[in-house]
């Protein structure tokens, strides 16, 4: 499995629960070579002036977390990060945002609500208040990995949406914050497209089965409490700072790799799947305009139209001036460079999923109308971004 190699699955604290030393900022490193400033110990409540508004991010150092620490940013938001404690600090695709003055991150774990609730109430002790939103973003957000890992898969992206609704709960910040949950077309599975808020969920992975109960549990909060609480559901989103663990990035880099003689050939599983590919960029403003909305709303965001693999794999590489030739069905059929004859692709069934989801196009018909929101990257934009980056990669391989 393409996933193996980043192990970034398995970075967990294993839901210990630190009380003390959390509450205690000096218990947090100090600032180094290595740790960026902004992990260090926090600036105390009377020291700042009072931000306007501001938000936390649960998994902030991920593809769409660091988009959306960016886009909150420009809007003068302050923005607080929640980041794993693991061997390395990763920060690689935030680094940028690190020295930023409204920029705050803080050591949490979805799977300890004990930890979730303590960096709930040191983010209102700096700010002086509640956030107004929280989008949660964290997740082990790999389908083929969830299958290695149900359980716990399970703990951080269905309970972990509970820790989180029920510490705004027992914060009493129900009237003050809003919640934003990361949900997923994945949890529509089999359903047949296009997909919208209407269609039922048929999920095919521990992946989106989590995902589904997290869905539940927020409309569950928004209806028992009145919590203004939405889920997103987003079809695919990709962009340069994607892992290279998904399909679209891990094309990309190998389009760069076989460039430069540092692959043979690049080997994909099912190369028939359908997706719905945009740009993290534009997403992450949907997310934050669902939360700007008077009622809260469950939507769908996608492009409204769907490619195979297949055909990823051949504009990427088209982007690279590359033409490719398909031979051979199943797992023989291979691609070769039309110039040259040189087998550039293979299906390796390593990288089939035991139960898969086939074809994934949204309607986003309504979110479109509500939130009006228009993608400003075309499909063809989000390859050539993605394949120019990593033709020339070196400083950063997420
Ligand atoms: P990424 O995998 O890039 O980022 C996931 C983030 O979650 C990382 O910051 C990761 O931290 C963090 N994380 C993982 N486990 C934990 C944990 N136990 N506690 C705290 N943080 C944790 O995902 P994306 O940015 O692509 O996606 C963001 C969210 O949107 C996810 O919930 C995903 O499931 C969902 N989603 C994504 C779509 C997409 O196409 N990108 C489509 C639909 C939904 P670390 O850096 O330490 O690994
Ligand atoms: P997905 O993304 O499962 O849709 O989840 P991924 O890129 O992993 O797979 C998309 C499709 O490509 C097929 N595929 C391969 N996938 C990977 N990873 N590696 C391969 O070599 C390969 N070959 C073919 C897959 O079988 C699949 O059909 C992403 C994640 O971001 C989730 O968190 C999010 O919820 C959904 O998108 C919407």
């Amino acid at each position: 499995m393409d996933t193996v190699s980043s192990g970034r699955a398995a970075c967990s604290t294993g839901g210990r629960t630190k009380k003390k030393e959390i509450t205690k900022p000096m218990e947090l490193p100090e600032p180094s070579v290595t740790e960026p400033t902004p992990l260090a110990e926090p600036t105390p409540p009377a020291a700042i002036s009072r931000p306007a508004v501001s938000a936390l991010i649960t998994g902030v150092s991920g593809q769409d977390g660091s988009y959306l620490a960016e886009f909150l940013l420009a809007q003068h938001y302050t923005v607080h990060g929640l980041i794993r404690r693991c061997s390395h600090v990763p920060t690689e695709r935030i680094e940028h945002l690190l020295n930023h003055p409204r920029f705050h991150l803080h050591y949490g774990d979805l799977t300890d609500p004990q930890n979730l609730y303590e960096v709930l109430r040191k983010v209102e002790r700096l700010d002086g208040r509640p956030p107004r939103e929280i989008y949660n973003l964290a997740a082990q957000s790999h389908v083929h990995v969830s299958f290695v890992m149900p359980y716990y898969t399970a703990q951080v992206d269905a309970l972990g949406q509970l820790s989180l609704l029920n510490a705004v709960k027992e914060l009493q910040w129900i009237p003050h914050t809003r919640v934003y949950f990361a949900g997923t077309s994945e949890m529509f599975g089999s359903s047949p497209p296009p997909q919208n808020e209407q269609t039922p969920f048929h999920p095919r992975s521990p992946y989106a089965v989590a995902k589904l109960y997290a869905y539940w549990i927020t409309v569950n909060y928004r209806e028992a409490y009145g919590l203004f609480a939405v889920n997103g559901i987003l079809f695919n989103h990709e962009s340069p700072r994607r892992h290279v663990s998904f399909v679209t990035r891990k094309i990309t880099r190998a389009v760069g790799q076989l460039q430069r003689g540092e692959l043979d050939v690049l080997r994909l599983g099912n190369l028939n799947a359908k997706r719905d590919w945009g740009h993290s960029r534009d997403y992450v403003r949907a997310m934050w305009l669902m939360l700007q909305q008077e009622t809260p709303r469950d939507l769908v965001l996608g492009m409204g139209e769907s490619h195979t693999v297949r055909e990823f794999v051949v504009k990427a590489f088209a982007c690279a001036g590359v033409h490719l030739r398909f031979r051979g069905t199943g797992v023989d059929e291979i691609a070769e460079d039309c110039a040259t004859g040189r087998v550039l692709v293979r299906v390796d069934p390593r990288y089939f999923r035991p139960s898969e989801v086939e074809n994934l196009q949204a309607d986003p018909t309504l979110a479109r109308q509500v939130l009006d929101w228009t993608p400003e990257y075309s499909f063809d934009d989000l390859v050539r971004e993605m394949v120019q980056h990593d033709l020339h990669v070196s400083h950063h391989d997420y």
